[in-house]
C-alpha cells in the first residue's frame, strides 16, 4: 500500500515525535489520529511485549468527557451496562449502544467523580452521539473532547518501570481501577489497563505539552529494562481476544453478538437509549457470535477485508482479523459464525485470499 498524506486532518500526537525517533515502520489512523502498528516488525514487537516492557503512542483513544450534574445519567444513558455499582477510581469496559442495540463503541469508561466521566473511545466519532443526545435531552452537561491522551505500559516488566517513575505505590493500583500520580508537579491519572493480556497500565497525560517530557522520562528509567516503544500488536490481542471496533463489529452488530452480553445489564440499565430493542433481542438470543478461529496452513495474508466462513459450501461466517502466532503455531483469528457452527470444534473452511483453508472454531486460544 501506498504511504499516508500528512495534513491537518490526520492529527498527529503528543508523543509522534518520540514515536518516529523510535523508528516507527507503519501507522494507521484512528479517531483522526496517527496510531502506530510496526516498530522493528509485528513479529518481533509481539516476542518483545510478551518479556519485557513497551511504552505505546495510544492517543488516539481520545476521551469524551461529560462534565455536570447529568453527567452520570447520560453516561447510563449510553450503556446497557448498570453503571449504578461504579466508584469514583473505577474504570469499566462498557458497550455503547444506538437505539437499535446497534454497537456505536466499546470504550473504556473513566469515572472520575459523579459529575465527571471521561470516555476512552475506540474508532468511532461516537462524540457527535454523546453531544446529540445531551442536546435532545435537554441534559445539563457539558460535553467535549479534552487534551487528554492515553500512553500505555505494557508488558511484564511495566510495574518495575512505572515504579521507578511514579514511585511504589503504583504497584498498588488494581486491575481496571485508577490512581492520582504526580509528574513534574502534574496529576496523572493511571490506570491499570490497556490494549493487551501482558499487563500494565494506562496514562492519561493531561495537556500535550508534558507528552514529551514523559516519554523521555520512561525510556530513560526504563533503559536496563529493555523497554522500547511498542504499539497494540495483531497477534497478541487475537491471541487475547481484545475485539477491535469497525473491523470485529459494527452498528450492525449488538453486544451479544459480540460477546459482550457479561458487560450488559439490560434489566436494571435504567434509561439506556438502546434498552427496549436490546430486552427484545436479548429474548431471543444472539444467532450469530464472534469466535476465536484457528486457521491451518501457512502464515495468513492480512486481513483487510472480511473473508467469507463457509460449511458445504453455504456461508456460516466471516472471519474479521488474522494473523500468524509464533507461539501457538498456527494462524488465530477472529469471526462472528452463526449459531449452526459456533460450537468449539465445529470444522469449517475459510475463503482465504490465497485459497481456501481448513478451520475450526475454537473456545479460546489461550485455554
Ligand atoms: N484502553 C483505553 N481506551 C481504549 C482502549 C483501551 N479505547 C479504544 C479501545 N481500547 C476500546 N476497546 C477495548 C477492548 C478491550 C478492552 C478495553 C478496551 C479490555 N478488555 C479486557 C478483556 O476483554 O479481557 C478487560 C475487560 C474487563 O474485564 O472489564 O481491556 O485498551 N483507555
Amino acid at each position: 500500500m501506498a504511504l499516508l498524506s500528512p495534513s491537518r486532518r490526520l492529527r498527529r500526537t503528543p508523543f509522534s515525535d518520540g514515536v518516529e525517533a523510535a523508528g516507527v515502520k507503519a501507522y494507521t489512523v484512528y479517531n483522526h489520529m496517527l496510531l502506530p502498528t510496526v516498530f522493528r516488525s509485528v513479529q518481533e514487537d509481539y516476542h518483545h511485549l510478551k518479556e519485557a516492557v513497551q511504552i505505546w503512542d495510544v492517543a488516539c483513544e481520545r476521551q469524551v468527557e461529560l462534565r455536570g450534574p447529568d453527567a452520570g445519567r447520560l453516561m447510563q444513558m449510553l450503556t446497557p451496562r448498570d453503571l449504578r455499582g461504579m466508584t469514583v477510581g473505577q474504570c469499566y469496559y462498557v458497550p455503547i449502544v444506538d437505539e437499535t442495540g446497534g454497537m456505536l463503541n466499546d470504550p473504556v469508561a473513566v469515572k472520575l467523580a459523579e459529575d465527571r466521566w471521561w470516555i476512552s473511545i475506540a474508532d468511532s466519532d461516537l462524540l457527535y452521539w454523546v453531544k446529540a443526545t445531551a442536546h435532545g435531552w435537554r441534559l445539563d452537561v457539558l460535553v467535549d473532547e479534552p487534551d487528554v491522551s492515553p500512553l500505555a505500559i505494557q508488558g511484564p516488566k511495566a510495574d518495575d518501570l512505572m515504579a521507578r517513575v511514579f514511585g511504589d505505590s503504583v504497584r498498588d493500583v488494581r486491575f481496571f481501577r485508577y490512581g492520582i500520580f504526580d509528574f513534574q508537579g502534574r496529576d496523572m491519572v493511571i490506570a491499570r489497563s490497556g490494549y493487551s493480556k501482558q499487563g500494565g497500565f494506562e496514562i492519561y497525560v493531561e495537556g500535550g505539552d508534558i507528552g514529551m517530557p514523559l516519554w523521555h522520562a520512561l525510556m530513560e528509567a526504563g533503559k536496563d529494562l529493555d523497554v522500547h516503544a511498542g504499539c497494540p500488536n495483531l497477534i497478541e490481542r487475537i491471541e487475547g481476544g481484545l475485539l477491535s471496533y469497525g473491523n470485529d463489529m459494527t452498528d450492525d452488530h449488538t453486544p451479544h453478538e459480540c460477546g459482550l452480553g457479561k458487560f450488559c445489564n439490560t434489566h436494571t440499565a435504567i434509561g439506556c437509549v438502546g434498552r427496549d430493542a436490546l430486552l427484545r433481542v436479548a429474548k431471543e438470543g444472539p444467532v450469530q457470535q464472534i469466535r476465536a478461529i484457528e486457521i491451518d496452513g501457512p502464515a495468513v495474508p492480512g486481513c483487510d477485508r472480511w473473508w467469507p466462513v463457509t460449511a458445504n459450501g453455504k456461508r456460516v461466517g466471516r472471519v474479521s482479523s488474522a494473523a500468524w502466532s509464533p507461539d501457538f503455531d498456527t494462524n488465530v483469528a477472529i469471526g462472528m459464525i452463526r449459531m449452526t457452527h459456533w460450537d468449539a470444534e465445529t470444522e469449517v473452511t475459510v475463503e482465504a485470499p490465497d485459497g481456501p483453508r481448513a478451520a475450526r472454531v475454537r473456545e479460546t486460544f489461550w485455554a
